[in-house]
């Protein structure tokens, strides 16, 4: 390590006094000019958990659905996760040293770590579109080179693109190839492959009108648009050419909202989907024919994933187990559905990807999906091995089967979640099956639901187990919050502290929604009295 460089350099990049972040459940996050310290420091960590680990490790420069003027960075480790857990701490610390201990912080994570200094380094760097975003990237390459990292800088990509790219390097190209065109060729070959299969019934389905939060997601759609024309034609809306990033558009928005993104005209019973801004998120929705809006959310995305699954597993004859992995926040109605009708095991985890991904890998097929969108299906080596056999070996029907499941394995994006290539999976599905968004739509009916958030003075105050299912602090909160769940039906209902803002998060279910609302009230009144509510009260009506 040439220390003196890396202070002459850090130098340049100098930390914002009494600054502290955090590397939270998605990397750092805050306003852009906030950030430039902190991805010179994230090129450093990357060099060092690079040498660490002796792989490619990514680093991605975007804010996901924060507004335009945020900005954000997360490090992608060897095989394409979320970082390590004690690496999260590292970041934490290094993007919160003082200039004069930076050289004591780094050589301290070297030593716990046990880095081998000598060993080379390769970085890889992605960015979104934001107008921050290519001058920060900078400061990542400027923290790598200072270290004697190499790195290879994409540009923009979409964050799943970089999590693939990641993976490819570090699988010696047998996942694919680490380009932008072998991401296309390898998604749009297994999607017309599969959509080859469908009866020509579906053919008047196969458009679909796609918002694309005026984020990356437009850019690297619109690259890709010809390679898979033949299966589908995607319309783009919130092409990023004159709106604003995330602004009343996108999955975000739409998901939290309930309601369809602003810029696009939607005739009844059309498919729509939303991507969020760095394309790693999709919802789907549509208006019936009385103009009513129903969002098909995450939830009924891996419904719709795993039902399709398990059929093709139950045509070939095999029983490998498969599982689905959510949150706390999925709707009760889609995990009855999976439970009893399609008797597929459901598992809860706590919010965030790095959760659901670590389950999901428990499986043989693992599909994981948190209720705003964001997920995959994850195969493992051993099925992927078995399923090509099977499409070799096996007769007619299954055969047919087994080929569809093995295209379906090269469609999913088995590095992270990727708006882009469960787009492609749900439109091949329901070509497949021959459904219509209303059908899929009607496979179950959401319980009413609202999510509320209370001001508190310290929301650590709240800490949770079971998932993030039930309150284990403040004393009384959780036997407060049993007992406001008894007085309705169909009810649930549980809090949780931010892991992205600071508030305490309510979310509660029922019946109605008139239900639904008052219950999510009255637990909000409860933290508020008993965990440090700070402000006005809450009020009830939304
Ligand atoms: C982050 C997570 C997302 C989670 C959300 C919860 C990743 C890549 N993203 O955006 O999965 O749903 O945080 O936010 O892990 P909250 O803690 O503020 O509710
Ligand atoms: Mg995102």
């Amino acid at each position: 390590m040439d220390l003196g460089a890396i202070t002459k350099y850090s130098a340049l990049h100098a930390k914002p006094n009494g600054l502290i972040l955090q590397y939270g459940t998605a990397g750092f996050r805050t306003k852009a000019e906030h950030l430039d310290h902190v991805m010179f420091r994230m090129g450093l960590l990357a060099v060092l958990r690079s040498k660490q680990t002796k792989s490619t490790i990514g680093v991605m420069v975007t804010a996901s659905h924060n507004p335009e003027e945020d900005n954000g960075v997360k490090l992608v480790d060897p095989l394409g996760e979320m970082l390590a857990p004690s690496w999260e701490e590292h970041a934490t610390c290094l993007a919160n040293a003082e200039e004069q201990d930076m050289q004591r912080v780094l050589i301290d994570i070297s030593e716990k770590e046990a880095v081998n200094l000598q060993q080379d380094a390769f970085v890889i760097i992605g960015r979104d579109t934001r107008p921050s975003s290519e001058k920060l990237s900078q400061s990542v390459i400027d923290g790598v080179t200072v270290l004697g990292g190499q790195f290879h800088d994409y540009g923009l990509l979409t964050t799943p693109q970089l999590h693939y790219m990641v993976y490819c390097r570090n699988t010696g190209g047998r996942y694919g190839k680490a380009t932008i065109e072998g991401y296309y060729q390898k998604l749009s070959k297994a999607f017309v492959e599969l959509t080859k299969q469908a009866s020509c019934s579906g053919d008047e389905y196969r458009s679909l009108k796609v918002d694309c939060a005026n984020g990356i997601g437009a850019l690297k759609l619109r690259e890709m648009e010809h390679y898979f024309s033949q299966g589908l034609s995607v319309q783009l809306f919130n092409d990023g050419s004159k709106g604003k990033l995330n602004h009343l558009c996108g999955a975000d928005f739409v998901k939290s909202h309930q309601k369809p993104p602003q810029g696009m005209e939607i005739k009844s019973n059309e498919r729509c989907c939303s991507f969020d801004g760095d394309a790693d998120r999709i919802v789907y929705y549509y208006h019936d024919a009385d103009g009513h809006f129903h969002l098909i959310d995450g939830d009924k995305i891996a419904t719709l994933i795993s039902s399709f699954l398990k059929e093709l597993l139950v045509e070939i004859g095999e029983s490998l187990n498969i599982g689905v992995v959510q949150t706390a926040y999925a709707n009760g109605s889609s995990t009855r559905y999976l439970e009893e009708v399609m008797k597929v095991p459901v598992y809860c985890t706590k919010t965030g990807v790095k959760h659901l991904h670590h389950k999901a890998q428990e499986f043989d097929i693992g599909v994981y999906f948190e209720a705003n969108g964001h997920g995959t299906a994850l195969f493992s080596t051993a099925v992927e091995m078995k399923i090509k056999q099977s499409a070799e070996q096996l007769e007619d029907k299954k055969r047919k089967a087994a080929k569809m499941l093995e295209n379906i394995i090269d469609l999913f994006n088995q590095a992270a979640g990727d708006a882009i290539s469960d787009m492609l999976v749900i439109e091949a599905i329901l070509a497949l099956k021959g459904l219509t968004v209303q059908q899929w739509d009607a496979l179950y009916t959401d319980l009413p639901n609202r999510q509320l958030k209370v001001q508190v003075a310290d929301r650590r105050v709240i800490s949770t187990t079971d998932a993030e299912r039930q309150a284990v602090t403040p004393p009384g909160l959780q036997e407060a919050i049993n007992d406001l769940v008894k007085k309705y039906k169909l009810s649930r209902a549980f809090v949780r502290p931010s892991g992205t803002e600071d508030v305490v998060r309510v979310y509660a279910e029922a019946d109605s929604q008139e239900s639904a609302d008052h219950l999510a009230h009255e637990v909000s009144l409860a933290v508020f009295q008993l965990a440090g509510g700070i402000g006005e009260r809450p009020q009830p009506g939304f």
